[in-house]
């Protein structure tokens, strides 16, 4: 309480609070004191290691000012906040983000270098944090970074796991899984709030009562209690003194140990406990679209919804307005159906704790809640036993099935006699078990659902959600396309084509406005300014070159063609498709001669991802390019004209050096299943094209940036489910081409072929369900296509120039600009 405050520690914060000069000598003051103090090491003895950390510390200063005055005016001016709810935050590293959002990469740069160290050194010794799997944590991490950049008042909660992604190594070219102890050394970037904790409570039971208004009231009373304990991570915006909070709770023992049990020597069952408790925020589920249905994954959602709920309502209770307020300062984004349990929570709070009527209490919750649909592949709809969720969450449970109730009267009323209709909205699944369906809760307890892309959301409202269109009407239902932050992936990524970018446009400006970029058009026939591009895609691709060389030993031609795949192993995906047309390529070239193979587009193909551990066929198809890319880069009968390549350990600032070297990036996956993507977005605002199927935001960049400058192939969309059916019931025979490769592989020339198996059989007898060989023919054709272009070196410079020049719709500033009007109704508030 401010006003409470001696004013003399008022005047010191002030004075404190006023930016200090950051030149390079404060920074280097600074930066010994670190190494002195916090780290407690001798100046004599300075690796790049300490390097870092001591740099790290001095930007964590900063840091904790800005958030700190950015918290101080929030508490003041009091605005509606926005709070978003992500199980992941694909987050990478932070010191350089820090330092260009800050503005102080160049003194402390400056500083650096001047004590002896080279800074891509220093900022290379920090690890990710990779609290995510994929497109949907690392969407998360970007959108902080523009609700920082936007003044948006703005908290993200998650959760702190011990353990994130696992890291992927190649032993005989499959993948091994090791832990990601990514808190092994400090970590510079959270703040441990040891003081802000919530008990989480699980199990038990709930007991009735009359209250003095004759109403039934309901108390829960668990068996089970853990602590989360806060950590905020400050997220910095560009351009701006505004720094947010992204709060990861951990979980902690309620009680340290059992001491009856310790004293009477059972110091295993006295430690169990506490092991128990500290597992729930252990390890991040490795999955990609895909549901495990694991009680303990289910703990997790409830631990981390039930904190951040907690703390949501206590910053709201302070303010001391009444509940009918709460959904005009509090918006909740729900980053897919992961977080739902927190409709359920702010209901019973509201009603159990609070003691408000149902009705009114769930007008405040409806009108709180909004939820993001990522996903409409099948596998992925998360619904969990009822069970389950009644043993853990008993009182929960039953308000699911009040809601569900009270819903289907709604539903009943409107059209009465449509059983079929009451059951495919229902909540509640019908089955033995009975199951919660987690997407139907999420589209009755939220005002707005939105898809990520325009397919996509189109997609939701005539497939997974077409009957709550029915009910709703389509105003429910809306689109936010996707998009990415220019800070981190050019700027940060690509600092020489940042550099040539603001050098030309005259100013930083496309940092905040990204659709300034349209500026870079009538450059795209400038001989001076295609020349500098040239050079700057061609030292990006010597940086890749000498990146693969040092992981996996292969030597490829920084003039040949890069054809980029990297995203999480997945079928629908298709790298199973991209390794099989290489196997194509590869035999092509074989049957040529010398001279024929001289007129011969060079390409180094490069794939990268993760495969989630359980996912068999995703593994294989890991294991079949290594395979490929063995006979491959050793065959010297075809002169260079192809490398293959498998990148391991694909992460966040991995993907920092792959995207900007790209010529060609594949985004390939099956129309109709790729519910939008974000690394084709991060190609081609780096001057990449792309080989894509009509689907998710491939068709929205295609809008963008014209015909000329995409190559675009596949069935559409709504081709989909005949060709499925024609698959199931007919005998379609397979593409020819397809065909050859497919003895190609069975005849041993990739390794022992029963190893290959399951995965052909998913062509062969499994129906082929992704349409790999329905898509295969124009996919060879599209590959041919990219081949000519690339022979136009001048033109396709002018394509890459236009493919940057027009990706200014992709920020995701613009995204949550539209969050903020059309779903939150929030506004910026500035520091
Ligand atoms: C993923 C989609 C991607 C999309 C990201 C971010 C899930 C469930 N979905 O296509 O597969 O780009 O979400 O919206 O991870």
């Amino acid at each position: 309480d401010q006003a409470s405050l001696d004013p003399k520690i008022v005047s010191l914060w002030e004075k404190c609070a006023v930016n200090e000069n950051n030149d390079k000598e404060n920074f280097q003051r600074s930066f010994v004191r670190h190494v002195t103090t916090t780290l407690a090491r001798s100046v004599y003895n300075i690796d790049n290691f300490s390097a870092y950390q001591a740099t790290a510390h001095t930007v964590r200063d900063q840091l904790i000012k800005q958030w700190n005055e950015t918290q101080q005016s929030h508490t003041e001016a009091d605005p509606k906040r926005v709070y978003y709810l992500s199980l992941e935050f694909l987050l990478g590293r932070s010191l350089d983000n820090a330092l260009l959002n800050l503005g102080l990469k160049e003194n402390f740069g400056e500083g650096v270098k001047d004590l002896g160290f080279r800074m891509e050194d220093v900022l290379d010794e920090e690890v990710d944090a990779a609290l995510g799997n994929g497109g949907l944590g690392r969407l998360a991490a970007c959108y902080m970074d523009s609700l920082a950049s936007l003044d948006y008042p703005a908290w993200g909660y998650g959760l702190r796991y011990t353990y994130g992604i696992f890291q992927q190594r190649l032993n005989d070219g499959y993948q091994v899984e090791f832990p990601d102890y990514w808190l092994n050394f400090d970590n510079p970037w959270e703040l441990p709030r040891l003081d802000v904790t919530v008990d989480v409570q699980f199990g038990g039971s709930v007991n009735k009562y009359t209250d003095e208004d004759g109403r039934v009231r309901h108390v829960w009373e668990g068996n089970d209690v853990i602590k989360a304990v806060a950590y905020d991570v400050p997220i910095p915006g560009y351009g701006t003194k505004n720094c947010i909070n992204i709060r990861l709770w951990s979980s902690k023992p309620k009680r340290q140990f059992d001491l009856g049990r310790f004293n009477a020597g059972e110091y295993e069952q006295a430690v169990q406990e506490q092991m128990q408790a500290e597992n729930i925020t252990a390890v991040l589920y490795p999955n990609d679209n895909h549901m495990v249905g694991k009680e303990l994954r289910l703990k997790q959602q409830y631990f981390w919804v039930a904190a951040s709920l907690h703390d949501i309502v206590r910053r709201f209770i302070k303010t001391g307005k009444p509940w009918s307020k709460f959904p005009d300062q509090v918006a909740i984004q729900l980053n897919d159906t992961h977080p739902t349990l927190a409709i359920v929570e702010l209901q019973r709070i509201l009603v159990d704790l609070e003691g408000l009527k149902w009705d009114e209490a769930w007008d405040i919750v409806t009108r709180t809640f909004a939820f993001t649909n990522h996903t409409i592949l099948p596998e992925a709809m998360e619904k969990w036993p009822v069970p389950m969720v009644a043993y853990l969450l008993p009182r929960h449970m039953q308000i699911i099935f009040d809601v569900n109730l009270f819903f289907l009267q709604k539903v009943e009323k409107l059209f009465p006699d449509d059983r079929d209709l009451l059951a495919k909205l229902s909540i509640i699944e019908e089955a033995t078990p009975q199951f919660v369906r987690m997407a139907h809760l999420a589209i009755v307890g939220s005002h707005q659902v939105n898809g990520v892309a325009e397919l996509h959301s189109n997609l939701i409202k005539t497939t997974i959600f077409k009957d709550f269109v029915k009910f709703y009407g389509s105003e429910k239902f809306t689109n936010v396309t996707n998009g990415i932050t220019p800070r981190r992936w050019l700027h940060q990524a690509n600092p020489k084509l940042g550099d040539l970018i603001t050098e030309v446009l005259g100013s930083k400006n496309w940092l905040k406005d990204l659709s300034s970029l349209n500026q870079l058009e009538k450059f795209a026939d400038d001989k001076e300014f295609k020349k500098q591009w040239v050079t700057v895609k061609r030292s990006n691709k010597v940086r890749l070159a000498e990146y693969i060389k040092t992981h996996t030993g292969v030597v490829v031609n920084p003039n040949a063609l890069f054809d980029i795949q990297v995203k999480r192993i997945h079928e629908y995906k298709r790298q199973f498709m991209n390794i099989l047309s290489v196997i194509h390529r590869y035999n092509s070239l074989k049957k040529m001669s010398s001279e024929e193979r001289c007129d011969v587009v060079k390409r180094v193909i490069i794939f990268g991802g993760k495969a989630a551990p359980g996912y068999y066929i995703a593994k294989l198809v890991i294991k079949l390019i290594n395979s490929v890319a063995e006979v491959v880069n050793k065959d010297e009968s075809i002169d260079d004209t192809l490398k293959v390549v498998f990148i391991p350990d694909y992460n966040v600032s991995v993907a920092e050096i792959i995207i900007p070297a790209s010529d060609i990036s594949q985004h390939i996956s099956t129309a109709g299943t790729e519910a939008s993507g974000t690394s084709n977005m991060k190609f081609v605002l780096n001057g990449g094209l792309i080989l894509g199927t009509v689907d998710g935001a491939n068709i929205e960049i295609h809008e963008e940036i014209g015909d000329d400058n995409i190559f675009m192939f596949g069935n559409l969309a709504d081709q989909v489910e005949d060709l499925r059916h024609a698959h199931r019931y007919r005998n379609v025979p397979i593409d020819p081409a397809l065909q050859e490769v497919i003895n190609d592989i069975e005849s041993g020339h990739f390794g022992d072929s029963r190893i290959f198996s399951p995965l052909i059989n998913t062509l062969t007898i499994g129906k082929d369900y992704y349409l790999i060989s329905d898509d295969f023919g124009s996919y060879l054709s599209a590959q041919n296509l990219v081949d000519e272009a690339y022979k136009n070196q001048d033109d396709w410079t002018r394509k890459s120039i236009l493919c940057t020049a027009r990706m200014g719709k992709f920020s995701s500033d613009r995204a949550i600009k539209e969050y903020a009007n059309r779903i939150w109704n929030a506004k910026p508030c500035s520091t």
